[in-house]
């Protein structure tokens, strides 16, 4: 399952409390004080990973608590630290208070750590308490309770490069020829339910990540489809591939869904409009495609550098699109 918001409860291990404990020796009377410190409680710590791609570990799940530290031991020995409880999360997650919704941290480079709740200070045995004028302190602290923190997650990926169209456009099949990635392709809008992502590679051993951002249809912005929900994941791309089914499908123009594909991007974030793009053009492999695409490039002769006439499926005029994105990001 594709989970891209969770809220969480956690919290850090408690420390261990101190005790009071006395040198009990042969021949050594009044051994003097021996209570150890307790360990320090375990933290919880959140760490970006790229084999994580999604937040599902975290939902439906109850407070989220790492170790406590032990109590202190005898001949001033120190309690067991707790250990800390290590979350992975993916590349992109924003980690926000649940109440302010303030952004605390935004995980985004592969090991990048943000340790939510600190674990507890182990409290201090009478060991610790002696002095010269009091050689038999009979004290000790308990620990500290560890921080508690009640949190949204929020992921939102971080690709190159966002595809966005229509359901059956051919997304699917466009993000399995150009970043060979196996996914769901099914000839009924509707196929894919969440978003997919893929390395775009190239001969220099350069990659894209390129998210297949599913779901748009006209009215989204008022939740129908998938809603814009996911047009979140291509706030962060440097580029975006508007990908049309050219075929005619269903007796939908090119040109009115192109339009209203646009609406529907400005209706979520003005801005993105304003982000450099490509039109892929898809299944050109069709008969009636070239006359679409002909009649598309007649209507859209501003557009006429970005639009790609493509087939996703026959691996026809990808290349062209895979060098075009290259040069667009760099
Ligand atoms: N003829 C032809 N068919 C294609 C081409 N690309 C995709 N298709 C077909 O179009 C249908 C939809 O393809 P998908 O890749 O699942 O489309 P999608 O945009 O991911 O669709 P959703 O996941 O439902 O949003 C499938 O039956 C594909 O086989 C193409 O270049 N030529
Ligand atoms: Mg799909």
């Amino acid at each position: 399952m594709f989970i891209d918001r969770v809220t969480m409860q956690c919290s850090a291990g408690k420390g261990g409390n101190g005790v009071i404990a006395w040198r009990r020796e042969k021949y050594i009377p009044k051994g003097g004080p021996a209570g150890g410190n307790g360990g320090k409680g375990g933290s919880v710590i959140l760490q970006a990973d790229q084999n994580v791609a999604s937040l599902e570990w975290f939902a439906n799940r109850a407070i989220i608590k790492a170790q406590d530290g032990s109590q202190g031991m005898g001949a001033h020995k120190q309690g067991k630290n707790g250990q800390d409880l290590l979350l992975k999360v993916p590349c992109g997650t924003l980690i926000k208070d649940k109440a302010t919704k303030e952004v605390l941290f935004d995980l985004t480079l592969p090991g990048e750590q943000f340790t939510l709740c600190r674990g507890g200070k182990g409290g201090k045995g009478n060991y610790s308490y002696r002095t010269s004028t009091n050689r038999a302190p009979n004290i000790c602290t308990p620990g500290e309770p560890g921080e508690f923190a009640e949190v949204e997650l929020e992921l939102k990926l971080i690709a190159d490069i966002g595809l966005v169209g229509f359901p059956n456009a051919g997304k699917s099949t466009l993000i399995s020829t150009l970043a060979n990635r196996d996914v769901a392709i099914g000839a009924y809008p509707f196929t894919t339910l969440h978003p997919n992502i893929g390395n775009i590679r190239y001969p220099d051993l350069k990659r894209l990540l390129i998210a297949d951002i599913p779901g748009i249809i006209e009215g989204a912005h008022r939740n129908r489809g998938l809603g814009l929900e996911f047009l979140r994941h291509i706030e962060r791309t440097k580029v975006l591939i508007f990908a049309r089914d050219a075929s005619g499908f269903e007796g939908r123009s090119p040109m009115s869904d192109f339009t209203v594909l646009r609406d529907e991007l400005a209706q979520y974030d003005a801005s993105l409009l304003r982000r450099p793009f490509l039109i892929a053009l898809n299944k050109s492999d069709m008969e009636e495609a070239s006359l679409y695409i002909q009649e598309f490039i007649d209507h859209f002769p501003q557009y006429a550098s970005h639009i790609f006439s493509i087939s996703a499926e026959y691996n026809e005029g990808c290349d062209a699109l895979k060098t075009a994105l290259r040069a667009l990001v760099d």
